[in-house]
């Protein structure tokens, strides 16, 4: 079957042991993650084929992103580059809870991803299903955006669909810079994943704190008319919400406790297009992408509590639909 592709910056991640700071009695663990990449072990989960196209260093923390990867039966097609390092994401924890990340990434070789990588992997992109590419590929520069441009040119040519997250980082970039590149990227791909904050920086209104359901339905609406296929607007506790040629589709999310909620918005994206990998309709896609983020959401790390299709089936028993 064919599977997703994606491509982006994997990096590793360093989690004090408890909270509050790093120090000699709070060492740090070390793990590996990156939005694009942790969607592809999503998928890889859910049981349909997953590949990530990026850069490593040539050290020990590369070599740690692609056995983690592998090891997650993802496909890897990684340029170990020489010239600069792995990248570096640290996690503070407050309260017991990641409050936020520092990056160490400026020169890494992950950002030096650059069409080559993409020419490269052209063949992946024409045997995949769909192609994953996030905003924080964007904020890496314009070599990395130049990457994004040829994978949405190859995938255009080979005629693979195109997903797109906003992913907007303000520690990467300002909201002016942003927006308008989010924007054309959005309007040129087939599905959009966007959270309430970020639909709204790139229609050019002002956030709207809390956003309700029907907050919801009409952002997606509005960037449906950007131009993607399906529009997808993530409204976090409340679920999500999807405009596509054929209407409006809603699903609810669960309650959950809130452990870790890095990475919640990947594992959405990775249950909402494996869904769409085996042909499901949008509604089914917002079911499965609730039901993963909600348990990445619920247990520490980006990735590592994400659910295989077995455990997913048993999360969903008695859950209905809503549209
Ligand atoms: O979505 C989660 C990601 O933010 C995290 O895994 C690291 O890729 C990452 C980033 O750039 O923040």
């Amino acid at each position: 079957t064919a599977g997703l592709v994606t491509l982006g910056e994997t990096m590793a991640v360093l989690t004090p042991a408890v909270s509050g700071r790093p120090g000699p009695g709070n060492p740090l663990r070390v793990g590996i993650g990156g939005a694009e990449s942790n969607v592809a072990v999503a998928v890889s989960r859910l049981g349909a084929p997953g590949t990530w196209i990026g850069r490593v260093g040539d050290d020990d923390l590369g070599r740690l992103v692609v056995r983690e990867l592998r090891a997650e039966g993802v496909r890897v097609l990684a340029e170990v580059d020489p010239h600069a390092p792995t990248g570096l994401l640290l996690k503070e924890l407050r309260g017991g809870r990641p409050r936020r990340v520092r990056y160490y990434r400026t020169g890494s070789a992950g950002s030096r991803l650059s069409p080559t990588d993409v020419d490269r992997a052209r063949r992946a992109i024409a045997d995949a299903g769909v192609l994953h590419l996030t905003g924080i590929t964007a904020a890496l520069g314009p070599q990395p955006r130049a990457a994004l441009a040829r994978a949405t040119q190859v995938a255009r040519d080979v005629g693979t669909r195109v997903s797109f997250d906003l992913n907007h980082r303000r520690t990467l970039w300002p909201d002016a810079a942003a927006a308008p590149v989010l924007r054309d990227l959005a309007a040129s791909a087939d599905v959009v994943f966007a959270g309430a904050e970020e639909a709204a920086l790139i229609l050019g209104r002002p956030a709207a704190g809390e956003a309700t359901v029907d907050d919801g339905r009409e952002l997606a609406a509005a960037l449906l008319a950007l131009g993607p296929g399906t529009a997808v607007v993530k409204l976090g506790a409340l679920g999500a919400v999807a405009a596509h040629e054929g209407g409006v589709a809603y699903a609810p999310a669960r309650a959950v406790t809130v452990v870790d909620p890095v990475g919640a918005g990947d594992a959405f994206a990775g249950g909402y297009l494996a869904e769409l990998l085996r042909g499901m309709p949008p509604d089914v896609g917002l079911r499965t992408g609730n039901a993963m983020g909600a348990v990445v959401t619920a247990t520490e790390g980006d990735w590592e509590g994400l659910p295989t299709r077995a455990e997913l089936a048993e999360d969903l028993q008695g859950e209905e639909v809503m549209r």
